[in-house]
């Protein structure tokens, strides 16, 4: 035991009138939800890069969080470790995401990156034995060192390609090796700052091939979790390349991978790409590539990835109906991909944000279902293609121009508009949350 969280018990449900800041007020992880316990829909994971590896800075001063595990050897890596699992235990957390480089120190070449990597992965197997939180995903970073300034997979430089290929086939390893249930893959230098010194063509072929390595190999090892794409439009490169859900789809079409891969989907990406979270999810979903999310919102003021928790329990509940609709996640979860702002010092900040968020997700999913359970909103939107059930006009999706001006002359068709009742919509939606 750490004492790091001294003074901090562990959160149980107490219901929404408990004063007591350290209780969950609507995440009752064994409450049933259309016939599911809310812990086996939300699916929380936490992310250990912004939780114990930030450090707290921005782009006009440094770290501003103190914490005693900060430095670059093993054994601070292990403390780390066993702040992190305390804090899933307080919270109950069902699972974590890690970047090989938010839980190693960086070594001095790829032979002692994967050496820690691997010390690190033995060490929470073992305290994986006595924790019931599990992994959701393990990812490569990357995108932080140097080395990866002009890209990964899409590097003009062969030797940083190998040395991505060799990180993420040493990462799905570990990732294998702890039971994770998805990979991710967030291309965060994939992309360019000017078409100056790019070849758009290489690069699209590099990261296709890259990918395609990645899927190869899940089979080798029998990975049995999905590989994830998580989209994002800007920051850090100008242009990214896996700009949203549709950019990245046709992406996967080209190389043949759409039955392979799915998407990590990030509601503060979402925003930043012009969408609205709920379009990405839907989206995602009718393509049948509906993975995971990664629930974090952005200012919508400021215009870059402040990752924040949510706070907003409509919002997230139009995420939800969006989950459930698609009959919720499978492999997928709620990673909190979120930061605590840079001037929350303390340990409590952690618990209280991480509490917070979880709180008003089990708000919005019981909306979500509520509202999927009173069927309205989708009685309505039958009722508004109920023409196209009709035999004779099913059948001009397979016809022809020709044949159906015909059809349009002999039957004298002559349409006429009908409320899209958006107002009504939305008045039953309100109702919900
Ligand atoms: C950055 C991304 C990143 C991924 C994992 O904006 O959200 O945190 O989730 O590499
Ligand atoms: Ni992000
Ligand atoms: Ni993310």
């Amino acid at each position: 035991m750490t004492d790091f969280f001294a003074g901090i018990p562990k959160l149980a449900y107490e219901g929404p009138e408990t004063d007591n800041p350290f209780a969950y007020r609507h995440y009752n992880p064994d409450e049933v939800v259309m016939g599911k316990r809310m812990e086996d829909h939300l699916r929380f994971a936490i992310a250990y890069w912004h939780s114990f590896a930030w450090e707290g800075g921005d782009p006009f001063g440094g770290q501003t969080f103190d914490r005693p595990w900060f430095g670059s050897t093993m054994d601070l890596a292990k403390l780390k470790a066993d702040v992190a699992f305390e804090m899933f235990d307080i919270l109950g957390a069902p699972f974590f995401c890690f970047h090989d480089a938010d839980v190693r120190p960086e070594g001095a070449d790829f032979a002692e990156n994967t050496r820690n990597l691997e010390e690190i992965v033995d060490y929470f197997a073992a305290k994986m034995e006595s924790s019931k939180t599990r992994l959701l995903w393990g990812t490569a970073n990357l995108f932080t060192n140097r080395r990866f300034m002009s890209g990964a997979a899409t590097n003009p430089d062969p030797d940083v390609f190998a040395w991505s290929a060799a990180t993420v086939k040493t990462c799905m390893d570990a990732t294998h090796k702890l039971g994770g249930e998805n990979y991710v893959l967030w291309g965060g230098r994939e992309g360019y700052e000017t078409l100056l010194n790019t070849d758009l063509t290489r690069e699209a072929e590099q990261a296709g091939a890259f990918l395609s390595m990645v899927v190869d190999y899940k089979h080798k090892i029998g990975f049995k979790g999905a590989i994830l794409v998580e989209p994002k439009p800007q920051e850090p490169s100008k242009h990214q390349y896996d700009y949203d859900v549709a950019t990245v789809y046709g992406f996967l079409k080209r190389f043949g991978l759409e039955n392979e891969v799915k998407m990590n989907i990030e509601q503060g990406h979402a925003i930043l790409a012009g969408h609205s979270f709920e379009h990405e999810l839907s989206l995602a979903a009718s393509l049948g590539i509906l993975g995971s999310i990664d629930m974090n919102r952005n200012d919508y003021q400021s215009g870059w990835d402040t990752d924040q928790f949510p706070d907003n329990v409509p919002e997230v509940a139009r995420a939800y109906y969006e989950v459930l609709k698609a009959g919720g996640f499978t492999s997928g979860g709620t990673n909190f991909d979120a930061k605590l702002r840079r001037q929350s010092l303390d340990a409590e900040d952690l618990i209280l944000g991480h509490a917070g968020a979880m709180d008003v997700c089990a708000r919005g999913l019981k909306a979500a279902a509520a509202l999927l359970e009173h069927g309205g909103l989708e009685e309505a939107r039958s009722a508004r293609y109920a023409g196209w059930d009709k035999p004779e006009n099913k059948a001009m999706l397979s016809s022809d121009l020709a044949s159906i001006e015909a059809r349009v002359k002999a039957e004298g068709i002559n349409p006429e508009p009908v409320s899209g009742r958006q107002e009504r919509l939305e008045n039953l939606w309100n109702r919900f949350v």
